[in-house]
């Protein structure tokens, strides 16, 4: 059999802008439900981070996500077996209290809210499911994961090594030690797709933030007989950058700017030339249906005299906060800096678009 994976969904995120409802919407209407009727596939096994949240939800998304997605379930005939994530959960050190129990669990036949560890079988496959790891759950998740018979695991694992955001890695996070006995172990969290020997990380199905603009994203199929592990392309983008170099930008003025539609948009400015010049591009470029424009001009104002700013890259916030602090002078753990920065980042972010 197959089933197809989903995981990071994020219902509500952006501060449940209408932006990212409608970009959800497209994805399951256009690319996700259409794939699954075409082949047949009848279960979904969704890996944590289905509601942005953890403590609050908007009745808009909520009900949104109602028609776009639960009632497609039902009208479908899809099940859907789910595990909490760490942004499904209301507290930090216990899994008890959470969105998926309050909101799916009680009104939802098609969904199965799996709050303990557990083995699941998909046709012939036995696939360990192991929900968001917390003070209260890890001592006995680490002992399922050393007894359990299963040779897959599907999990919300924040794992050591392993990239947060695309050349990001997180540092200070869980071991691998736990998962190498193990075939195949497929997680969500990171939201960007990468893999190490039997470790998959999976990338989210949409783009969220700056970081991950042009970042392939993808959801999964995984046929329980052969164990292929099959990603399926979500073609639907919702950033853009444009690095504008006069040199090197060429006949911009006869380029078709459609694919900038419904876009967000950085045009990150290497080589300037002519203002006026610049000025007519950036015209053109509102021109369309853009959702926001941003230019990445200098970055100046963001130097201090004892950074090395030789190395910094103004790609994005993320990774530019991220090298300036690579570059600059301390003792202090520079990847707690970056993690404790980034949680602010992504914050400060949901509260952007309104
Ligand atoms: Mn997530």
């Amino acid at each position: 059999m197959k089933i197809a994976i989903l995981n990071d969904t994020h219902c509500g995120i952006r501060n449940s802008s209408d932006i990212f409802m409608d970009y959800q919407e497209k994805f399951y209407r256009d690319v996700f439900f259409p794939y699954l009727l075409e082949n047949d596939i009848k279960q979904i096994l969704h890996l944590g981070d289905y509601y942005d949240n953890r403590k609050t939800i908007n009745f808009k998304a909520l009900q949104h996500n109602r028609k776009i997605f639960l009632e497609k379930l039902r009208e479908y005939g899809i099940t859907m077996d789910i595990i909490v994530g760490n942004h499904d959960v209301y507290y930090k050190n216990t899994n008890e209290l959470n969105a998926l129990k309050e909101l799916q669990g009680h009104y939802m036949n098609e969904v199965n809210v799996i709050l303990d560890n557990t083995v699941t079988r998909y046709g012939n496959l036995d696939i360990a499911l192991v929900p968001w790891i917390n003070p209260e759950n890890e001592a006995e998740t680490t002992k399922f994961l050393q007894n359990c018979k299963a040779d897959v695991v599907g999990a919300h694992l924040e794992l050591d090594g392993f990239e947060m955001s695309k050349g990001i890695p997180c540092h200070g996070g869980m071991s691998t030690k736990n998962f190498e006995r193990f075939d195949m172990v497929l997680s969500g969290h990171f939201h960007t797709k990468s893999s190490q020997n039997n470790i998959h990380y999976l990338g989210c199905q949409m783009e969220f933030f700056w970081s991950d603009c042009d970042d392939k994203k993808y959801f999964h199929i995984l046929d329980t007989e052969t164990r292929e592990l099959t990603p399926v392309h979500n073609p639907l983008t919702i950033h853009k950058k444009i690095y504008y170099d006069h040199e090197n930008i060429g006949d911009w003025k006869f380029k078709d700017m459609r694919y900038l539609d419904d876009q967000f948009v950085k045009i990150i400015v290497t080589n300037k030339g002519d203002p006026y010049e610049f000025e007519r591009f950036v015209d053109r470029v509102q021109n369309q249906k853009i959702h926001e424009l941003k230019i990445a001009e200098n970055f100046e104002e963001f130097r201090g005299g004892a950074v090395n700013d030789e190395n910094i890259k103004i790609d994005d916030t993320e990774t530019l906060v991220n090298t300036y602090v690579d570059n600059i002078n301390t003792d202090l753990d520079k990847n707690r800096i970056k993690r404790e920065i980034t949680a602010l980042m992504k914050e400060a972010q949901s509260t952007e678009v309104a």
